[in-house]
């Protein structure tokens, strides 16, 4: 979409619910938006498919389009080059940001604050609940840039390789072709990132300092004239999330609220701003509640996957100090591994504590064709077509059908990169910012080293996935569970590898003095973070540790190598964070449960995902099927009320990672069994608090959970984000 045409939706938008204030919109609710919801469902269903005429005028993809639709895919990925020198870039360790000193935020034309209009750059929101009306501190302010830049995932040469394995031509921007065989340096990818970076900014949290994040829009301007090639929101807008801040619906970050309110539209535009507070502030102020660790990430409606993928992605450990219990102080508390440093600009570094987020990629060849329902999108790119001048950046579909995995892993930006650690314990919290895939971890050691597939002899899409295998790896140490999405589980727990779903956050203590047989480690000893999951697309794995293991898929991801001894005062505790409690009469509430089944649905194209048979529709709240008490109730709970949600897979062989905004919730029945008193042993971090719900195919969950504390829009909805851009989300509101 031109700026032009950007700024014409933008005022048909503002037009259309013109004279609707957001206290009435909120008490209209689901039935008197019905008319709104129409005239919406057409504007975000599929503007590409509007383009091409395969939308009838009721707004239903007819059969003929099902069919040309189908037709209009490309499911062909382009074979990344193969990088030749792995496992020397060094992994990059995000420091803790700046916040913006007081005397600045308050010369700013529009310092935040809690009055009417203060929230975004509209004048048209305010802050639902100010820290100061829970007793709370002023926020510490932040500033956060959506910015054009660019990024280099290896520092290494590549050879240009086909699906084969066979050295391939390649090309360049001036138009240049390159014979096959040629090493090649590889141009930077454009990114669209917090700051400009990939991943973006650490923020580093505490329960009990608010924190606001002014996100301020510059995707307009382009300094360095980069190509901005066919991927990411075609208006330039975003809608930040902090996945899974407890978060008051203008500062969440979501669709449902986006298109009803704020900015009216499925993000914020260039040159606009919004302030978002997180209040750093357990569910109900229940310290049981309390997280560990939260990202923020794109979530603009219809172009969420795009924008994360185009570098949207930034980190947030969030520490307690109460009673030092989790401070990034490894001498007091739980004392979980972490030596603070309080910097003079108010931010803190924790040593010893490393977020580690996973991304994969896919590097464009020159020669896929691209080709997909959103080309009406980017008419600059004129596809289908072929785009040899961006040879060797990230390459995007936006892919209904399959979702998206690459087949370069990276670990915080870097491809296949080496830490070296101390003879210690560290603290690792894993994030999986990927589009599609699904990960899981061993910790490896071997003594050949990294081969990559091809000189293995391997070729196919498949088996290039992840370039390189470690024939010989051995698994040698065990990961130390600590937390799960929703933070420190009640009992730490040991595991051999640990599956990590798209968007999850798994938490570990690893052992560095020691492997699992008792020996101990020594200086320059290697061992690798290794992938035995293989996961040819974003359907579902083909072979992992659950399911038909292939013991030759072992793809290392990061090298770690042992350095010198150093003090370790932490300890592994043999308790954490309890669970909130857990009602004794849960079973009371199953027959009035609200069910919700996410289902392929026939249509295809922008609305091939359904839940409840129905695409996203951002102004409504979703309807539940019928419960066993007979009633299908909205999904509209009141402030303060518990209760408990069924997430169905509707089968056809589709793994789906289910996330709900706001609060954590408890698994209680995992296919009809409860598993309060101990978890599936295939899902056991059930036991823990979570926001994700992994389904294995056609597998259900019964969560409680709670509603408190705000009032307003959110949403719920699959973590693959193709299929969340492709309608697989739900809005719900909670009340007054
Ligand atoms: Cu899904």
């Amino acid at each position: 979409m031109s700026e032009e045409s950007a700024q014409r939706s933008s005022e048909a938008e503002s037009a259309d619910r013109a004279g609707m204030p957001r206290r009435l919109l909120l008490r209209l609710g689901a039935a008197g938006s019905a008319a709104v919801a129409l005239a919406a469902a057409r504007n975000t269903v599929g503007p590409s498919l509007a383009q091409r005429g395969l939308l009838t005028p009721d707004g239903i993809v007819d059969a003929a389009s099902i069919t040309l639709a189908n037709a209009i895919y490309t499911e062909v990925f382009p074979t990344s080059p193969l990088i030749l020198s792995p496992f020397n870039d060094l992994l990059p360790i995000p420091r803790a940001m700046a916040p913006v000193p007081t005397s600045e935020v308050q010369s700013w034309a529009n310092p935040p604050g809690p009055g009417p209009g203060q929230q975004n750059s509209l004048g048209n929101e305010r802050h639902q609940l100010w820290p100061s009306t829970i007793g709370f501190p002023d926020p510490i302010v932040y500033k956060i840039n959506l910015q054009v830049a660019d990024h280099a995932f290896t520092s290494s040469q590549v050879l240009p390789i086909d699906s084969h394995g066979r050295p391939t031509v390649s090309f360049d921007a001036a138009g240049r072709t390159y014979p096959a065989g040629t090493r090649r340096t590889l141009p930077n990818s454009t990114i669209y990132g917090f700051n400009g970076t990939f991943p973006g900014p650490r923020i580093n949290a505490e329960y009990g300092k608010p924190v606001l994040v002014r996100f301020e829009n510059h995707l307009d301007e382009n300094p360095l004239g980069l190509d901005r090639q066919d991927f990411g929101a075609p208006n330039w807008s975003f809608l930040t999330h902090l996945h899974n801040g407890h978060t008051a619906p203008e500062s969440d970050g979501n669709p449902h609220y986006s298109m009803r309110f704020g900015p009216r539209l499925q993000g914020y535009l260039p040159r606009m701003w919004v302030d978002n507070l997180y209040l750093n502030w357990p569910a109900g102020g229940d310290d049981r509640e309390k997280q560990s660790f939260f990202w923020f990430h794109d979530h603009r409606m219809d172009h969420t996957g795009a924008n994360v993928y185009k570098g949207m992605v930034g980190l947030y450990p969030i520490y307690d100090p109460k009673n030092g219990l989790d401070m990034g102080d490894e001498r007091q508390g739980y004392r979980l591994p972490g030596v603070r440093t309080d910097n003079p600009n108010g931010s803190f570094d924790v040593e010893y504590d490393i977020p580690l987020a996973l991304y994969d990629c896919r590097l464009d060849d020159g020669v896929t064709l691209h080709n997909d329902a959103h080309d009406a999108e980017f008419p600059d790119a004129h596809n289908p077509a072929s785009h040899p001048e961006w040879w060797g950046k990230t390459f995007f579909r936006h892919f209904p059908n399959h979702g998206f995995v690459g087949d370069i892993f990276t670990v915080n930006g870097t491809a296949y990169p080496v830490l070296e650690v101390k003879r210690r314990k560290y603290r690792f919290r894993f994030l999986d910012a990927s589009v599609s895939r699904i990960y899981e971890f061993k910790l490896m050691s071997s003594t050949q080293g990294p081969k990559s597939a091809v000189s293995l002899g391997l070729g196919g899409d498949t088996e290039l996935q992840g370039q390189f295998r470690i024939p010989d790896g051995q698994q040698c140490m065990q990961f130390t569970q600590i937390a799960a999405d929703g933070g420190l589980v009640p009992f730490p727990f040991k595991r051999d590898s640990f599956e990590l779903w798209p968007a999850k956050r798994r938490e570990f203590v690893v052992d560095f003095t020691r492997y699992q047989d008792g020996s101990p480690t020594t200086k320059g000893d290697v061992i690798y973070l290794t992938n035995v999951m293989k996961m040819p697309d974003g359907r579902m794995w083909s072979n992992s540790s659950r399911f038909s293991s292939d013991p030759n898929y072992k793809v290392p991801v990061l090298k770690i190598v042992i350095g010198d001894d150093a003090p370790d005062d932490s300890q592994v505790p043999t308790q954490l964070r309890p669970l909130p409690p857990l009602p004794a009469n849960w079973r009371n509430m199953l027959d009035n449960r609200l069910i919700f089944e996410v289902t392929r649905g026939g249509a295809g194209g922008e609305i091939e995902w359904l839940i409840n048979g129905k695409p996203f529709d951002p102004t409504t709240v979703a309807t539940s099927l019928k419960n066993p008490a007979g009633q299908a109730l909205l999904a509209q709970p009141r402030r303060g009320s518990f209760n408990l949600w069924e997430i169905r897979n509707g089968g056809g062989g589709w793994v789906h990672p289910f996330h709900l905004h706001m609060e954590e919730h408890r698994t209680v029945m995992r296919n009809g069994r409860d598993v309060t008193g101990g978890g599936d042993p295939a899902h056991p971090d059930d036991v823990a608090r979570e926001d994700l719900a992994a389904l294995d195919p056609s597998e259900s969950v019964i969560v409680y959970r709670g509603f408190r504390d705000f009032v307003g829009p959110y949403v719920a909805h699959c973590h693959n984000l193709a299929h969340e851009d492709h309608a697989m989300m739900f809005g719900w509101e909670i009340t007054p």
